[in-house]
């Protein structure tokens, strides 16, 4: 090789995405994608977050000057929605993609970061399923010996909901949230209550890469230094 330059390999955020997508499809699942330009719908209606209610606080939009009801997806969620309208259970999908907010910033919080929403749908579904399925995917991701943490919570798409978390640096890092699919989220989709349930979950994907490559802030790798894509 030639002096002064070194051998490249993926950045750290583009493996972590391409590793979760790989360990979902080893359990079976598939991989969707859907739209970054969203409408309200999809985002957050048919997700149960009626509008006005302080639910859609939690999540800061970045709305479409001059097109009313658009909006940069605030998570990976509305994934959901689309292939459920379109799909009949039962289904194991996950769906990886940016997602964008409208918040201050800090080691923990960028304003765009990546998800990977997962979406199990079909009968007999339980929430040990779920507890089974993101504790598998955070060994294979971090190691057979991180301990995940599960904490009830609140979703208005997921009930009951959870979020589930990773110990990083001596701390409880919050790595995603779930819980099983709302009813009224199903039936929004035109798709049995009484016959099916789910499970669904959404983590971010810069945390893991955090945690895998101890960085201590999430803005980092954002900056364009190079030697993040270096040996
Ligand atoms: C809940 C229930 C479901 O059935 C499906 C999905 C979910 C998760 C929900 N859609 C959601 O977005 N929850 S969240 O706002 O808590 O974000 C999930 C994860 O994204 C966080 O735990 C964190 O890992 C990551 N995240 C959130 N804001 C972030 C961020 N990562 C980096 N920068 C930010 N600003």
């Amino acid at each position: 090789m030639k002096e002064g330059t070194s051998a490249g390999r993926p950045h750290p955020l583009s493996e972590s995405i391409r590793n979760a997508v790989a360990i979902f499809a080893q359990m079976g699942f598939s991989v969707v994608l859907g739209p970054e330009l969203e409408d309200e719908w999809h985002n957050f209606d048919a997700l149960n977050v009626p509008k006005d209610h302080p639910a859609r606080d939690m999540q800061d939009t970045f709305w479409i000057k001059g097109e009313p009801g658009k909006l940069l997806r605030t998570h990976t969620s509305s994934v959901q929605i689309r292939y459920m309208e379109t799909h009949k259970p039962p289904f194991a999908i996950v769906a990886p993609g940016k997602v964008f907010r409208n918040e201050a910033t800090d080691a923990t919080h960028e304003m765009q970061f990546h998800q990977i929403e997962g979406l199990v749908v079909g009968e007999n579904i339980t929430m040990a399923h779920l507890k089974g399925v993101l504790t598998t995917f955070y060994k294979k991701m971090l190691g057979d010996d991180v301990v995940v943490r599960f904490v009830p919570s609140y979703f208005p798409f997921t009930e009951p909901s959870v979020e589930f978390y990773v110990k990083f640096r001596g701390k409880w890092l919050e790595m995603g949230g779930g819980g099983m699919v709302n009813p009224k989220v199903l039936e929004n989709c035109s798709i049995d209550p009484n016959q099916y349930q789910g499970f669904a979950f959404g983590p971010g994907l810069e945390r893991p890469m955090m945690v895998r490559h101890d960085i201590p802030d999430v803005r980092l790798p954002y900056q364009g230094d190079l030697r993040f894509n270096q040996f």
